[in-house]
């Protein structure tokens, strides 16, 4: 993975989550938990069938009508090099109605939860950004805000922030204010 931009609790990545070895990796998920395209088919194909199966049992157990909008749900990664995936279910995108409070939710949820569990290395896609159509550059700024807000009080946790491509990582960087994030 090529680094863009580092500091000791923030870095921005270029390349494929799924060969991120850390303790957890976000999946922009769907509501379902059962799989889908994007980031969400490339982990599961990477973690193998038992996620798949996880994920089946999460669903009849924890959310049976599925994964709200902004809600988080842990598996293990299976096959993948990280030990834990946290799905996240992101806001399609809609210009009639400002949806980024759901889009913060995700990104807050899943480094509480990281937390909770005392991971120390988290890494994220850029949630919502692909097939839920949400503007690279609006959700730049609140991911920025949020690790703004919630890195100082979570002082063990390192945050990576994987972008499939330069480009995604370059507009992340023009757009987030993250020079602050400590
Ligand atoms: N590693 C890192 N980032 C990736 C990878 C990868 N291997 N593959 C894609 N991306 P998307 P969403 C980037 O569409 O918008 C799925 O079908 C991609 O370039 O994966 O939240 C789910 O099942 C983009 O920047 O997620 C849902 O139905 C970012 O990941 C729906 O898509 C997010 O794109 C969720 O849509």
């Amino acid at each position: 993975m090529r680094i863009h931009w580092q500091n000791e609790r923030l870095g921005v990545v270029e390349g494929d989550i799924t060969r991120f070895d850390g303790d957890a990796i976000v999946n922009a998920a769907n509501a379902t938990l059962l799989g889908g395209g994007g980031v969400d088919g490339a982990i599961h194909r990477a973690a193998g069938p038992a996620l798949r199966e996880a994920c089946r049992q999460l669903r009849q157990r924890a959310w049976p009508e599925g994964l709200p909008v902004g809600q988080v749900a842990l598996t293990p990664g299976f096959a993948l090099p990280a030990d834990w995936v946290i799905h996240t279910v992101g806001p399609v995108y809609a210009r009639g109605e400002d949806r980024a409070g759901l889009l913060a939710d995700c990104y807050r949820r899943a480094l509480a939860m990281a937390a909770e569990r005392d991971f120390r290395r988290l890494a994220f896609p850029a949630i919502s950004t692909g097939v839920y159509g949400y503007p690279a550059e609006a959700a730049a700024r609140i991911v920025a805000d949020v690790m703004r807000e919630a890195l100082p009080r979570l002082p063990r946790l390192e945050v990576t922030l994987v972008f499939y491509a330069a480009a995604d990582a370059e507009t992340f960087l023009q757009h987030a204010e993250i020079d602050g994030v400590r």
